[in-house]
């Protein structure tokens, strides 16, 4: 069966190619513009270039061309995509649409990296003014302002048939679903696989669990007493077996008004390789795969170890395929994505809160660049190995 060689011919290369085969960023900004607490619908649509925006090219060819790196994470917020008077399916926005579509193919066809594509929406549509707390769950039937299941399977559907003769993407599901069953995460994932192989698109899917799909907390329940990730979120089925998990994990501090581990604090407490070691038992048990597509550090020695630590232990273990860090974007300005004033983005040229360098000049010379494989992937459809 030809998909049978092909994927002995993939695990041949993958002995050549190492275990970690995309390193990247986060490249943020397409959701940028609408957080208003009480004002839904607050930045939509908004405008490209003052609300959002997806990428500065000169950056990416920074990344690409020195850096070496060959993978972006590139989000984009639903409720532009489409509208929420359309109703979520597929019906888009096509202005929105090429402008990411624009910022995906430079990233994939012009630098020939891999993008991710990332609907940064926690799970949820219909209202991003509080997110990630905002807006109703996908699929909540108790709901009747929510989008069901079955129209975000239309969703994945028409996404996934505009970039499926592309094979340098990679889906990303959605963005951080939290305080919802566990079990419609699943029934959300297996919709939007299901509508993605429909749509005759073969590359790697990238699948989200519960409590901000936390890597730390992959077998305990999160929010109000939600099953586990682990007890779920293995229970999809794809057809071309090209799905891996999908795991966020911050280093900061854990404390209750960190609930989200969302990295407010500069220190670093949260040692990677421990956190993350159930999740690590629960990928080999499964036969899982898994890409760390967010996490961060300060601007600190701390720090620059706790990162280290967390990305050789990382290529130490072979069911993690991939690592990007949190964040780059054209309109971060002088604002941290994570972490203290001190940190700043990892967009390079752009200074942090204090007129400082930023972390492009800190955290990832420090932490990031040495820690970069030298053979990552660089041609073929996106996938496991
Ligand atoms: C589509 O998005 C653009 C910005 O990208 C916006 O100017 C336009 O108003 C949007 N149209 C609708 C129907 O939301
Ligand atoms: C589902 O909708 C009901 C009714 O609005 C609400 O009470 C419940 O909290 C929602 N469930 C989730 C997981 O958001
Ligand atoms: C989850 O994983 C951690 C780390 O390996 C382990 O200590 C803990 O016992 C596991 N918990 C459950 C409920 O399996
Ligand atoms: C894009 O990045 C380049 C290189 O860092 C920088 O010189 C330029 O100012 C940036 N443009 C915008 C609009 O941020
Ligand atoms: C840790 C972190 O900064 N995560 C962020 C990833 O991107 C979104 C969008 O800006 C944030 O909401 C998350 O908190």
């Amino acid at each position: 069966m030809l998909f049978g060689s092909l994927a002995a011919l993939l695990s041949l290369t993958s002995t050549v190619l190492g275990k970690i085969i995309y390193a990247g960023i986060n490249e943020s900004g397409g959701e940028f513009g609408v957080f208003a607490p009480g004002q839904k619908g607050f930045g939509l649509p908004g405008r490209f270039g003052v609300d959002f925006a997806f990428i500065n090219k000169s950056t990416i060819d920074i990344f690409v061309d020195q850096e070496k790196i060959n993978f972006f994470r590139v989000t984009f917020l639903m409720e532009r995509m489409v509208p929420v008077q359309f109703g979520l399916g597929s019906r888009f926005n096509e202005t929105y649409f090429n402008e990411y579509a624009d910022a995906i193919n430079y990233i994939t066809r012009t630098k020939g990296a891999y993008a991710l594509i990332d609907p940064h929406n926690y799970m949820r549509f219909n209202d991003p003014s509080q997110q990630p707390f905002s807006g109703s769950v996908i699929g909540n039937t108790s709901d009747p302002t929510a989008a069901t299941t079955a129209q975000f399977g239309q969703f994945w559907h028409e996404l996934a048939r505009r970039f499926a003769t592309n094979p340098k993407v990679v889906f990303g599901i959605n963005n951080e679903p939290h305080d919802m069953p566990t079990e419609l995460i699943l029934q959300n994932n297996q919709a939007a696989i299901n509508g993605i192989r429909q749509a005759g698109a073969p590359q790697l899917i990238l699948a989200p669990g519960n409590g901000f799909t936390g890597g730390h907390s992959w077998n305990q329940t999160t929010g109000a007493g939600d099953a586990p990730s682990s007890d779920f979120i293995n229970k999809f089925v794809d057809p071309l077996h090209n799905t891996a998990i999908d795991v966020h994990e911050k280093l900061m501090t854990r404390n209750n008004a960190d609930i989200d581990f969302s990295g407010s604090h500069d220190e670093c407490t949260q040692p990677g390789p421990s956190n993350l070691a159930g999740l690590t038992t629960w990928l080999q048990q499964n036969k899982l795969k898994a890409v760390v597509s967010e996490f961060g550090g300060g601007n600190n020695q701390n720090c620059f170890q706790f990162i280290d630590d967390m990305l050789s232990y990382l290529s130490a273990n072979d069911v993690y395929i991939g690592w990007s860090i949190w964040a780059a974007g054209p309109i971060w300005g002088d604002n941290s994505p994570c972490c203290g004033p001190d940190t700043g983005s990892l967009e390079p040229g752009n200074v942090n809160d204090m007129g400082q360098p930023n972390a492009f000049q800190t955290v990832w010379k420090q932490a990031i660049r040495p820690n970069i494989p030298k053979n990552l992937k660089r041609n073929g459809v996106s996938s496991l190995n």
